[in-house]
């Protein structure tokens, strides 16, 4: 296991020189970040992102992510167009040397919840989701109010694109989602990158717009599209967590043994509810995830990708991008690593 950390380019307060201290963190999971919606990767810019990185003394091991246009996940004639540039910006990737890439198709929103300073009694502040609360948000006004992702939508924009998703339901984004893995993961093999799905979050319908990443047999269902190595999957155990029937620790051991976990984030959340829950610290004792199990079954498959802690609270007065601080992600690779130890005897770094 490699363990690794989100870091959002030059931009980011949380610098790489800060991730370097972290003790077990000796990789970076980043992106660029002003290549348009669609536009192919450009390798220069890749090779750049990469230098940065090893200049710092870590290394690039995941592009998280590309995101996917939605004419694609519509299944709209431009997709030709915007496949074509997805399959130039593998191979980029892969002549850059980076060998995993995470990505989503989420219809329109990607990670969403419905309050980002959520005040828990110890004096942290957390994300948190209530369906409730959700069904009170008024799209009208595009997502400039929209807590969670900041997807940058005017009105107009999103009012065409929810008209235009009314005509694809679950099956029709399987099959949209078909025609672009079709397409995508020949590429990805021959350039020695490995697609790695992020699980929709939450993992149900919102805004009536379909989610289909959800469950162990979606996930069965996606594996069987390209039956390929490069067709896998990022397991975020955050993600599919809110589902109590998400065996998290089977499932590792089921979809990891087939080698198809190609990254793992490891982040903990406290179910209220039948779809309310909110995000903890990273520990099994904080939340409904049994860390420790989703570690050992890891272990048990012999899992050698890149792990990243997911999102932190905001603690010790820390203000910055919600779910990225500094502080809680570094506990939270620290707890993490020290139960990998723990149950691999490994003590070299990464
Ligand atoms: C949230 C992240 C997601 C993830 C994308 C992958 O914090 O896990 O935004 O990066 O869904 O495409």
């Amino acid at each position: 296991m490699k363990m690794t950390f989100r870091w959002y380019g030059a931009d980011d307060p949380v610098t790489l020189q800060k991730i370097r201290q972290i003790p077990v963190v000796a990789g970076i999971v980043s992106a660029l970040y002003d290549v348009p919606v669609g536009a192919a990767w450009p390798l220069e810019k890749i090779v750049a992102l990469k230098e940065r990185v090893e200049g710092a003394g870590l290394r690039l091991e995941v592009i998280e992510s590309i995101p996917v246009h939605e004419d694609i996940k519509l299944g709209r004639p431009e997709r030709e167009r915007w496949v074509d540039h997805y399959m130039q910006s593998i191979e980029n990737m892969g002549r850059a040397g980076i060998p995993v890439l995470c990505y989503n198709f989420m219809p329109v929103f990607d990670w969403t919840r419905t309050d980002l300073s959520l005040r828990m009694a110890d004096g942290s502040d957390t994300l948190s989701y209530r369906d409730a609360a959700l069904r009170e948000i008024d799209l009208s006004r595009g997502t400039g109010e929209l807590p969670g992702w900041a997807a940058a939508y005017t009105a107009g924009e999103l009012n065409r694109l929810l008209e235009a998703y009314k005509a694809v339901d679950g099956e029709r984004l399987w099959d949209n989602l078909a025609w672009f893995l079709e397409r995508v993961v020949p590429v990805a093999e021959k350039s020695g990158v490995k697609m790695a799905i992020h699980p929709d979050d939450p993992p149900w319908s919102i805004f009536g717009l379909p989610r289909i990443i959800t469950n162990e047999e979606n996930i069965n269902r996606l594996l069987s599209l390209v039956d390929s190595p490069a067709n896998g999957i990022t397991f975020c155990t955050g993600s599919l967590g809110p589902l109590p029937e998400n065996d998290l620790p089977g499932m590792v051991r089921r979809i990891g043994g087939r080698g198809r976990i190609h990254f793992a984030h490891c982040r903990n959340i406290r179910r209220v509810g039948a779809r309310d829950f909110y995000e903890t610290a990273h520990p099994g004792a904080a939340g409904d995830v049994d860390m420790a199990a989703v570690l050992k079954a890891y272990r048990e498959t012999g899992f050698r990708g890149p792990m990243r802690p997911d999102h932190g609270r905001m603690i010790w007065g820390e203000a910055g991008r919600p779910g990225y601080g500094l502080y809680d992600r570094a506990l939270g690779a620290m707890y993490l690593y020290g139960l990998w130890e723990g149950c691999s005897g490994e003590r070299k770094k990464g």
